[in-house]
């Protein structure tokens, strides 16, 4: 293995196969329609998934770029009926209140077209439940050590996290109750991980519907200098 010492620290040579600029186009136009087949799904199949997938889909969530390397989150993964059924019944009390007045009218008129309201029995019928935690800090052998820019990295890693979802051939929807530190108890979880994310995953159910929304095109979302 190649090697450099750089201020007392080793660091190996990196190299990824040269891609001509033909293949560049190539790859990153199938890339894009790739994903761009991606959707939210929030009706499930019960079919079962071997939980290796789910492994190496959280594993490709955790070589996301983090502060300091840090790698500052805690992936949940559960297929425990009874743990599902509680964080269902946790989270629709939740959202309950939210779609009850919590939430603004204009907010409400917003999600309108996409068809939510406050019962969310994906939480129950998807295989598996992943649950992403934020560190605020570390704990090593009983040290704290210091995280940064834990939101970015943590988001980061979720983006891996719903593109391997994809990618694998299964569906996702990214639910955000909100409060959600009851995720914090159900799962008993310490207090220096917070809740950041509730991604149910599964195949999609048979038949299903997915909202006729469209995405920006390159031109609304592309400043170029
Ligand atoms: N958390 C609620 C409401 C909700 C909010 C947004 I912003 C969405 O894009 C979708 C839903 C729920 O899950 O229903």
């Amino acid at each position: 293995m190649e090697k450099k010492n750089i201020e007392g620290f080793d660091h190996i040579r990196y190299q990824r196969p040269s891609v001509s600029k033909e293949d560049l186009l190539v790859k990153s136009k199938e890339f894009f329609e790739m994903m761009d087949q991606r959707r939210t799904v929030r009706e499930f199949d019960k079919k079962e998934i071997p939980v290796e997938v789910l492994e190496n889909i959280i594993q490709t969530a955790s070589t996301a770029p983090s502060g300091a390397h840090k790698q500052p989150w805690t992936f949940c993964l559960i297929s425990n009926p009874e743990i599902k059924k509680k964080i269902r019944l946790a989270a629709e009390e939740e959202e309950k209140v939210s779609y009850g007045g919590r939430m603004s009218d204009t907010w409400k008129d917003d999600l309108k077209p996409l068809g939510t309201n406050w019962e969310k029995p994906f939480l129950e019928e998807a295989p598996y439940l992943i649950v992403v935690f934020k560190q605020s800090y570390g704990m090593e052998n009983g040290k704290k050590v210091q995280h940064y820019y834990v939101n970015e990295s943590v988001g980061i890693a979720c983006g891996f996290l719903i593109a391997a979802i994809h990618e694998a051939g299964l569906v996702a929807v990214t639910h955000t109750p909100s409060p959600m530190n009851f995720l914090s108890k159900i799962l008993d979880r310490p207090s220096h991980e917070k809740p950041y994310l509730l991604v149910p995953v599964g195949y999609p159910k048979e038949e299903t519907y997915v909202p006729n929304i469209s995405r920006k095109e390159l031109s609304e979302v592309l400043i170029k200098y």
